[in-house]
């Protein structure tokens, strides 16, 4: 088929998702055209199949807003009529849904003819924080009954979406998904001698640093965990909370504790190394982060009431705790850190887990199945 994907290009996770798809939809044979106003954060080698199309943006004094929308749904119409798009797949739903119906529009003026199905995937909180949201309700709920398919990322967020919106539309649950020939377990690529000593123990973060992440939590849930044994905290990414979690790491005396590296591309060469990852979200749709760690043999202590109750094996690979519970985290940490047995039988079942339900193999050929399904409809 002939896919246009649009996404946000910057290192969250929907962007992540889009383009692991992007790229594995185009090793299939599928031709796939990529448009966003930057190059995707993990769009950063060439493969054949695979094109991006940048959004150029015209400044103008008159303009406090730049009008990107707008011109993402022209750019977004000129690559459906140029390339004969099938489907035109947007992940995120503000505002690449509107856009996309936009693109639409456009396309079927003057006796033009459009054959592209659009297929928007709701990622978390686009519906949970911003769609529900009165500046963005009504128009989040149009978009998404235009769209000619939906998906969501797990069973909690198509619910969570049905509820909210009050809506009376099929939609597809289709997890995220990992390529398993990257992420694996085992320290390939990663020398934990980079991290820690021989005697310590490594935790690790990965996210955004917004507030839905609770950063604090992680942190003081790290802080606990050392107070009883020897452990580093590796933690990539970063956001709005990163000014306050260096302040945190200072106050609490963890500068040598805590390594913060920032964005990586490349989180596959650092999570083998760890032990075991910390997500306290206060929210989370997903949690691909989540997911990576696993498929790396990393067991996970993350919230539960969450859309990680669908990625993590309570007991078996990680814990489950409620938010802000950071001294429930702290002990289930120190019961795994502290029973080497256990710790490998949840670490062999991270990998285990993971590969089971979720690898790219699976999950992909869903979204084919989806796409054909909606195109000939
Ligand atoms: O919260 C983030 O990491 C960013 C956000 C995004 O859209 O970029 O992530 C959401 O989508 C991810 C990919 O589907 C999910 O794994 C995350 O759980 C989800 N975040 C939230 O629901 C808070």
């Amino acid at each position: 088929m002939v896919i246009g994907i649009t996404c946000y290009p910057s290192a969250g996770g929907s962007g992540i998702v889009a383009t692991e798809l992007g790229q594995q939809l185009a090793s299939r044979g599928h031709q796939v055209h990529f448009v966003s106003y930057a190059l995707p954060f993990r769009l950063d080698t060439y493969q054949a199949n695979l094109m991006f199309h940048g959004v150029e943006m015209t400044a103008y004094p008159l303009f406090k807003y730049p009008p990107y929308t707008l011109t993402l749904a022209a750019k977004m119409a000129e690559v459906a009529r140029n390339f004969k798009l099938d489907i035109m797949h947007v992940h995120y739903a503000i505002p690449h849904a509107i856009c996309a119906y936009l693109a639409k529009q456009l396309l079927e003026t003057n006796g033009g003819v459009n054959h592209a199905k659009i297929i928007t995937t709701l990622h978390g909180t686009d519906i949970t924080l911003v769609g529900a949201d009165p500046s963005y309700f009504d128009i989040t709920r149009f978009s998404i009954m235009a769209s000619d398919g939906v998906t969501a990322v797990s069973d909690y967020l198509a619910k969570e979406t049905i509820e909210v919106f009050k809506l009376d539309k099929d939609i597809r649950v289709i997890h995220n998904f990992f390529d398993d020939k990257r992420f694996k377990p085992g320290a390939r690529g990663c020398q934990r001698s980079e991290f820690v000593a021989e005697d310590e123990f490594l935790l690790a973060h990965v996210s955004n640093f917004r507030p839905v992440k609770r950063i604090m939590d992680v942190i003081d849930t790290f802080d606990k965990i050392r107070q009883e044994l020897p452990a580093r905290l590796v933690m990539i990414g970063e956001g709005p909370e990163t000014i306050l979690a260096r302040r945190q790491i200072k106050k609490r005396g963890l500068n040598d504790r805590v390594i913060l590296l920032g964005n990586q591309s490349r989180v596959e060469a650092v999570l083998p190394c760890a032990d075991l990852f910390l997500v306290p979200s206060e929210e989370e749709s997903f949690g691909l982060a989540a997911l990576e760690a696993l498929a790396c043999g990393v067991p996970v202590i993350g919230t539960s009431g969450t859309g990680l109750t669908e990625v993590v094996d309570d007991f078996r690979n990680g814990f489950l705790l409620p938010v802000g519970d950071t001294a429930s985290m702290a002990r289930a940490a120190l019961s795994l850190l502290k029973d080497p047995n256990r710790l490998a039988q949840f670490k062999k079942a991270a990998g285990e887990g993971a590969k089971a339900k979720f690898s790219a193999d699976r999950i992909v050929t869903q979204y084919e199945n989806y796409y054909q399904e909606v195109y000939d409809a």
